[in-house]
């Protein structure tokens, strides 16, 4: 694991830095999130219909937040509201206050749109500013964004986060991955903001140019957009003898910048709850559970102006942690999607668990996608994985075995497992695609 002194560089936390709020007790945080919920419900309540039918079909007004426990009594929001109320019904500003749009692109028709006032933009910023610092980031340091710009929060969003922080942002977006290793090598840059994947596919192209990663100036990589577990931030770490950093964030919520890991304990997401209000819910029955058990992550925006969001459910599945480096609590790695969950003769099953199987294994690379099949009415499940570039052909079939049978004792479902030479799976420009189902299609 590398040090807080690396390549040169000091990025040990400078406890002047925080915002007071950070080491603030947890009095004072609870006491700032009761005001900032009041504010927010009053002003959804006042200023968007949707809320108020909903908190008005449900039985509570805004006048009934008095602890922080009252707020399990509000609805929940869902995607499927922001897709009812498409493009701006869930404004609580009018169109012209709005300063800038994003959307997710989503999968099923309807794009989510989500919106920004002046001061939102701003909040954003000196949010994202607060992760980097958290990630090791100091003024002064140069940033290659291979987040992608338009739409999608990633590249804009850190763009402005890290020009708030001070730092020299290189806006590369993502794609033209050759270009990406050229641009590392001539600028130099301390920190690269990239999905995890994506840095797995610009690490190839270091290799097939016979650069080494290891010698980059890069120190600093903040990762997030997508489930990553920490045998893939090894394998990033020892590559590049750099930090990989998580960060986590949804469009809905406000986009990057919801939490972040600090540097000096990299122990799951620090939660910006001054500006977040987390629950765990269970997934099936909505019941609000315990610190520390897992369910899906539920978040309440306390601070945003044009677009505040109440109770959204993300579908992301995790657990609160306690505090660690400051005084927020935390978020532990998330699992994955409940979208992404596929289910095997009853069996729950995520691809981050596949992964981290993978990655355990020497002869294997981290590039894997599942392919769900149909055949008989029974699901088959196929992971079709590359082998490492030094693995010879004739032993595939063994890895093959091998890793079917640890997914078995380990997760308890039956694949099949399909070896692959390096290079055959498609690398993605932005967010991985673990899970093909052709189920549908048979
Ligand atoms: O992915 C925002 C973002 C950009 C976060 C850049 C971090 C860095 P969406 O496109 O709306 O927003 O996708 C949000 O991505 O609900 C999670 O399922 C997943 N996700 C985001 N960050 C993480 C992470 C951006 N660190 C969806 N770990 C979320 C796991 C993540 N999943």
């Amino acid at each position: 694991m590398p040090g807080l002194t690396l390549k040169g560089a000091d990025l040990s936390p400078r406890k002047q830095d925080f915002d007071p709020i950070e080491v603030a007790s947890r009095d004072e945080i609870s006491a700032l999130q009761l005001d900032r919920l009041k504010w927010t419900l009053a002003r959804v309540y006042d200023n968007v219909p949707h809320y108020r039918q909903a908190f008005d079909k449900a039985g509570v007004h805004p006048d009934d937040m008095k602890t922080l426990s009252d707020l399990r009594k509000f609805p929940f929001t869902s995607k499927s509201d922001l897709r009812a109320n498409y493009p701006f019904g869930l404004m609580a500003v009018p169109r012209e206050q709005l300063l800038r749009v994003h959307a997710s692109s989503g999968t099923t028709g309807k794009p989510t749109v989500v919106g920004y006032s002046r001061r939102d933009v701003d909040t954003w910023a000196s949010i994202i500013a607060r992760s980097l610092r958290a990630a090791g980031c100091r003024p002064g340091m140069l940033a290659q964004n291979s987040y992608g710009y338009g739409l999608f929060t990633g590249g804009l969003g850190f763009h402005h986060g890290a020009e708030h922080l001070g730092l020299t942002v290189v806006p590369v977006s993502g794609g033209m991955t050759e270009r990406q290793v050229k641009l590392i090598g001539d600028f130099r840059p301390d920190v690269i903001f990239v999905t995890p994947s994506y840095l797995l596919a610009i690490l190839d192209e270091f290799r097939a140019q016979g650069v080494d990663p290891r010698a980059s100036s890069l120190k600093i990589a903040m990762c997030g957009a997508e489930p990553w577990t920490n045998a893939m931030r090894d394998e990033i770490e020892n590559a590049f003898d750099m930090h990989a950093i998580d960060n986590y964030g949804l469009s809905e919520v406000i986009g990057p910048g919801v939490s972040c890991e600090c540097i000096e304990t990299k122990d799951g997401c620090t939660i910006w709850e001054d500006h977040f209000y987390p629950e765990v819910v269970d997934p099936g029955t909505g019941e609000v559970l315990p610190d520390g058990e897992t369910g899906e992550l539920v978040f309440t925006s306390l601070t945003k102006e044009a677009m505040p969001v109440i109770r959204y459910r993300t579908r992301d599945l995790s657990r609160l942690l306690p505090p660690t480096a400051r005084s927020f609590r935390r978020m532990d790695k998330v699992i994955g999607r409940s979208d992404d969950m596929f289910i095997v003769r009853g069996v729950n099953v995520f691809p981050s668990q596949i992964e981290e199987i993978i990655l355990a294994d020497a002869r294997l690379a981290p590039h894997f996608v599942i392919e769900l099949r149909r055949t008989d009415r029974l699901d088959d499940v196929i992971v079709v994985v590359e082998a490492r570039p030094n693995v010879a052909e004739d032993v595939f079939g063994a890895c093959e075995r091998d890793l079917s049978g640890k997914i078995k004792s380990l997760i308890g479902i039956t694949t099949a497992v399909r070896a692959v030479k390096p290079g055959s799976i498609e690398r993605s420009m932005g967010k991985a695609k673990r899970v093909v189902d052709l189920r549908r299609k048979l």
